[in-house]
């Protein structure tokens, strides 16, 4: 099927008549974003209260060994406070948090804006009093539970940059970011419960911290109740601490470029780098984008599967819900646990009227069935929302026409941890919907489709290439952490003059974009994104690896799986405990999410002349398209590769 022929599904005449953006307006707002995009961000920087406004705007450059961005940037404010006290007055009994546990027996939480200001202000000055001040780092290890909102909210009410550690990940990978930007303090809880079996996060924090960071200490928020070990006098239990300290805590002006919070992201090559988002511009850009994309009206009940560990949580469960005064849902389980119904029974209890989730999540839930949806009553959702990978079009229909009984605009969210917030969807009340396509850029966005070896704009419709950004908006990241030289690398060195998703992306004969998947070695697992090289360096850090290549290859649920070709040491035995073994390996180096699927015994890998390994090659393999090798004749060894194809059906 072309483009051409997909099914578009328009906005009903209600949504486009209640929507903040009707098709009108978004073309009349799209236009001034682009033509003046001075006058359109200042007007939009209204959004938060400044403590000391802003004069200048923009003042951007993306020329290669001068890359510079910086909005809003002699203004002052401060995120917490735009976030809890501007809305005290006129809404402070309203509930801003609603935190629904991992088990339905469990009580769920309702905590007003009021209640958030104490908690926020107390935990503040915890902070405070363990030494942490402005410009300070803190990793966040942390469950679903509404202490991680408050923790992050307490780092921006001090002027403290947060960096939050998906608490999937393993003792060495956490250990490697409280290293990786020198924090002084971790924040976790004793567990964390999580479709019924614990993690023990506080075990894993002296894991990562035992043996070099005795200047590091931890508060630990008591969730579960178990035991845990204590490091000496550097540990802190929160409940203890919160006892001294009062609940006035008056909240730090900070710059508008001052760091907000570090989040470590994959990439092609390395270890995964320090996402740096600064205060002003992110808050107005996550802000606009969240009442926008999803049409949120006040009142409504709005919530966002992700987990905090991610940039959807901070942008889309945090700071643009809680900037706008929403009512915003905290879930701390899986949508599988107790059953599949667990997430529809969650809309039907607290009548969600958005909801924002992953194509992972969708494409498992709808291998269960449709009862577990359809006995529910999901008659309060308004709008759905999609994030993390390309949605197939079998569960696009499957989420529109079940969950959304037919009558929800789904809008698919394409945007990065880099980009802060939504750069292209479709919007509720503007725009068709077509099943797989991210369609249109929001304001101020200027997407480009470059022809990716030549690098020459694409101009005419249809046009398939790699996706650019012509110019900057405020919620792009500023900087590498401790590393400006590879910010302007990754992003800003192969297609000069523009930022550099790694996406690719097809325009259609309509001129609405499709996000095609990653055009580098970054694989989208889950919806989580995975550099292969991390994977390798885990593998080859085993004694008896001597080398590794990793590449994605199409799964059903996970959209992508990792595929690894392991070559063993000489004399070492490929056998399936040696297999069991290298994916526990992987799973204590990354942890869960980076757990090998496919292991292929390889004695030799495709490689240049030069050493380069052919991932293409392998890519190929791991899909089992072998009439499309493409060009061999590089290769140093071509029976390698025969080999590789012969020996496929061994991989488990
Ligand atoms: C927000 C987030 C970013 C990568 C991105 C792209 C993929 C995200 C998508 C999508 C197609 C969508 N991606 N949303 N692909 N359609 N709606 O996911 O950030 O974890 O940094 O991943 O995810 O490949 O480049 P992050």
């Amino acid at each position: 099927m072309s483009d051409k022929d997909a099914k578009t599904y328009p906005p009903s005449d209600e949504m486009a008549a209640d929507a903040h953006v009707n098709a009108a307006r978004y073309t009349e707002m799209y236009e001034a974003s682009i033509n003046d995009p001075e006058g359109f961000w200042r007007e939009q920087g209204a959004r938060v209260d400044w403590m000391k406004p802003f004069s200048q705007v923009k003042d951007v450059d993306f020329t290669l060994g001068n890359v510079k961005i910086n909005w809003y940037a002699d203004g002052q404010l401060n995120v917490a406070a735009n976030c809890i006290d501007r809305h005290l007055e006129t809404r402070g009994d309203q509930t801003a948090i609603i935190w629904e546990p991992d088990s339905p027996d469990d009580e769920a939480q309702h905590i007003t804006y009021n209640e958030l200001h104490g908690h926020v202000s107390r935990m503040a000055n915890v902070l405070k009093n363990l030494g942490i001040g402005k410009g300070d780092r803190v990793v966040i290890y942390m469950p679903m539970i509404p202490e991680a909102a408050y923790a992050m909210l307490a780092c921006a009410r001090i002027g403290a940059i947060h960096s939050i550690v998906f608490a999937g990940f393993s003792p060495d990978a956490l250990g490697a970011r409280v290293n990786g930007c020198d924090a002084k303090l971790v924040i976790t809880s004793d567990g964390a419960p999580r479709g019924g079996r614990v993690t023990n996060l506080k075990d894993n924090v002296n894991q990562a911290l035992l043996n070099d960071f005795d200047d590091v200490k931890c508060l630990v928020v008591k969730r579960t109740g178990q035991q845990v070990a204590w490091r000496g006098d550097l540990d802190f239990w929160l409940h203890e601490e919160l006892e001294k300290v009062s609940d006035d805590c008056p909240p730090e002006a900070v710059g508008a470029e001052d760091p907000l919070f570090i989040l470590y992201t994959s990439g092609s090559t390395g270890q995964p780098k320090g996402v740096v988002h600064t205060t002003g511009g992110y808050l107005v850009y996550a802000a606009m984008t969240h009442e926008i994309t999803f049409d949120y009206h006040d009142g409504d009940i709005y919530w966002c599967t992700a987990d905090v560990g991610w940039v959807t949580g901070h942008s889309y469960i945090v700071y643009g819900p809680l900037a706008n005064g929403a009512t915003t849902l905290m879930f701390e389980g899986v949508p599988t646990y107790p059953d599949a119904s667990r997430f529809w029974q969650v809309c039907e209890k607290h009548k969600v009227n958005q909801f924002y989730t992953a194509p992972t999540a969708i494409r498992a839930l709808m291998g269960q069935g449709n009862d577990f949806v359809t006995k529910c009553d999901l008659s309060s959702l308004k709008v759905l929302g999609t994030v993390g990978e390309p949605i197939n079009p079998e569960a696009w229909n499957w989420y529109n026409n079940v969950v959304g009984q037919g009558r929800c605009p789904i809008v698919d969210t394409w945007w990065q941890t880099e980009t802060g917030g939504h750069l292209m969807t479709p919007l509720p009340g503007a725009h068709a919907m077509k099943p797989g396509a991210a369609m249109k850029p929001f304001f101020g966005i200027q997407p480009k489709v470059l022809e990716p070896t030549t690098a020459e704009e694409l101009i005419d419709n249809p046009a398939e290439g790699v996706l650019v950004i012509a110019d900057s908006w405020p919620g792009q990241m500023r900087t590498v952490w401790g590393d400006h030289e590879r910010f302007e690398k990754t992003y800003f060195a192969d297609y000069p003059g523009y930022y550099f998703t790694g996406d690719g992306c097809k325009r259609d004969a309509d001129g609405d974009y499709w996000i095609t998947g990653r055009v580098d070695d970054v694989i989208n697992v889950s919806g989580h994104r995975m550099g292969t090289a991390e994977v390798e360096s885990a593998l080859v850090a085993h004694s008896k690896v001597a080398e590794a290549a990793v590449v994605g290859y199409p799964h059903d649920i996970k959209g992508q799986g990792i595929y690894c070709y392991v070559t063993l040491m000489g004399g070492e035995e490929p056998t399936d405990e040696l297999r069991t073994e290298l994916r526990n390996w992987v799973r204590n180096e990354i942890g869960p999410i980076a757990s090998p699927d496919l292991i292929q015994w390889a004695p030799g890998l495709p490689k240049t002349r030069s050493g380069k390994i052919m991932r293409r090659i392998l890519r190929k393999i791991a899909e089992d398209d072998f009439g499309a090798l493409g060009d061999t004749s590089t290769l140093a060894e071509p029976a390698v590769v025969d080999d590789l194809i012969e020996n496929r059906m061994n991989r488990k």
